[in-house]
């Protein structure tokens, strides 16, 4: 690995925020692309961090810092990671689904898709299958996206989808899901229009639903 990519993970896992926007801007300055610097410094990261909260070398607050030291240096990244100057091509509603609370990766989907000419309407973590609905009839979007994160909450999107039916408006939108935990095939066990394994694939999918 790079050593500036490798000076990025090694702040992430720190949890150290200023140290880690040093990195990512030592890491631009060495002409790294945006992308590399995600994948392979942040995301990379939060990858180890979750592999040593399982080894129980790390626990919560660890993995709290290190989620605010990469989202700093995503928020650095997020100027160029966004496309410029592309018309709004659709509506996505977008939220983490109840019970979850985990949003880096919600928001990063968000962003990308916002860089792709969607407006994104962000109703942030432990959505509620009754706030989905309610969104769908306030803001008319022709997508909705669900993230979840714990095996536990995934399930929450098939209620989520059911409470679109019972209000009558799943027929109006796509419905698109994604999240670590969460598959190809669950997507479609549980009737959603599609899956995305990552935030670049998730532009793709959103583009192809519409
Ligand atoms: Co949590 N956590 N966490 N955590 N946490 C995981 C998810 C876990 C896998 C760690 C582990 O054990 N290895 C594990 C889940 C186990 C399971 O369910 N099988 C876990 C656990 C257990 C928990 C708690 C229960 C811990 C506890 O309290 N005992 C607790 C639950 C709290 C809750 O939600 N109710 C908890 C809490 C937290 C923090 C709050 C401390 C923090 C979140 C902070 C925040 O988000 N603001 C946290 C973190 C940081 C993680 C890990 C380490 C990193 C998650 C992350 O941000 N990844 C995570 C381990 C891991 O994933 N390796 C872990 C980076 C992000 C860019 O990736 O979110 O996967 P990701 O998003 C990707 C794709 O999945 C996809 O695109 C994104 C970009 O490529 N994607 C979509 C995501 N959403 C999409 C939607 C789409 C399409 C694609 O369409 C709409």
């Amino acid at each position: 690995m790079k050593l500036e990519l490798q000076r990025v993970w090694e702040q992430v896992i720190e949890g150290n925020k200023a140290g880690v926007e040093v990195a990512v801007r030592a890491a631009r300055g060495a002409a790294l692309t945006p992308e590399q610097i995600l994948n392979e410094g942040l995301i990379a990261a939060m990858t180890e961090v979750g592999n040593r909260f399982e080894r129980q070398e790390f626990y919560v607050p660890e993995m709290l810092v290190s989620a605010r030291a990469m989202q700093a240096g995503l928020a650095l990244l997020k100027p160029q990671l966004m496309e410029s100057g592309v018309k709004a091509v659709g509506k996505v509603v977008l939220g983490t689904v109840r019970g979850d609370l985990h949003d880096i990766g919600k928001s990063l989907v968000g962003m990308m898709l916002e860089g792709a000419g969607f407006e994104v309407i962000d109703l942030g973590t432990d959505v509620g299958p009754e706030k989905f609905g309610e969104a769908v009839r306030t803001h008319r979007p022709q997508l909705v996206g669900m993230s979840a994160l714990l095996t536990t909450t995934m399930q929450n999107m098939k209620s989520t989808l059911e409470a679109l039916e019972d209000l009558g408006v799943r027929s109006q939108v796509k419905v698109m899901v994604g999240g670590a935990p969460v598959t190809e095939s669950f997507a479609r066990e549980i009737g959603a229009d599609g899956f995305a394994p990552d935030a670049s694939r998730a532009v793709a999918l959103a583009k192809s639903l519409l």
